[in-house]
């Protein structure tokens, strides 16, 4: 069995001005892609052909030997991921469990969206930033290239790609500024309190 592309749950030009048709027809139809694809490859004759995506990301992240392997299923994990994160007109309210629970983590809701935005500018080159639960509490975290908290044994629940694919046509190297619109106007705040234990 093979994995495959998801569809988008909303249009490609739906995002703008915030996220751009342009962008999400190179990021979903060209990147995301190309990772399904390579990963689809690798996997022939490999022993974790048939796992689940998850244990295939996790299992291979320590095996030095199955690095492509890892490369390509975290990328296409974390895309499914970061695209369910997002939908026309997001942003705007926090549903009150989630709203509760990062208030108490972090202070408040500009406290998070500050570690956040600080997590995504200072991951040097390709990388994601994410909240995440570990050991129950929400956590701002980063990860290189195409790593995420699942390695660490942490449940990542909102990931932003900060690789400059996910943002040079709209905010070129304006890595702040996209940051804080993928907050403001994009997070499908519904689906990430959905993804609470
Ligand atoms: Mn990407």
């Amino acid at each position: 069995m093979s994995f495959e592309l998801p569809s988008l749950s909303y249009a490609n030009d739906a995002l703008a001005p915030y996220m751009s048709a342009e962008t999400l027809d190179f990021h979903h139809g060209k990147h995301h892609q190309t990772y399904v694809t390579n990963l689809n490859n690798l996997l022939k004759d490999n022993e974790l052909q048939g796992a689940s995506l998850e244990d295939i990301v996790i299992k291979s992240s320590k095996d030095a030997s199955m690095a492509g392997i890892f490369n390509n299923a975290g990328q296409h994990w974390n895309h499914i991921l970061f695209w369910q994160c997002m939908k026309p007109n997001g942003g705007g309210s926090i549903p009150s469990e989630l709203e509760t629970r990062l208030n108490s983590d972090f202070g408040s809701i500009d406290q998070f969206k500050e570690a956040f935005i600080q997590a995504g500018t200072t991951q040097f080159g390709s990388g994601w930033a994410w909240l995440a639960i570990d050991n129950g509490k929400l956590v701002v975290t980063k990860s290189a290239n195409a790593s995420n908290p699942l390695v660490d044994g942490m449940k990542p629940i909102l990931g932003c790609d900060v690789w400059e694919h996910s943002y040079y046509i709209d905010y070129r190297n304006k890595r702040p500024d996209y940051l804080k619109a993928f907050l403001d106007s994009l997070v499908n705040w519904e689906f990430v309190a959905s993804q609470l234990d």
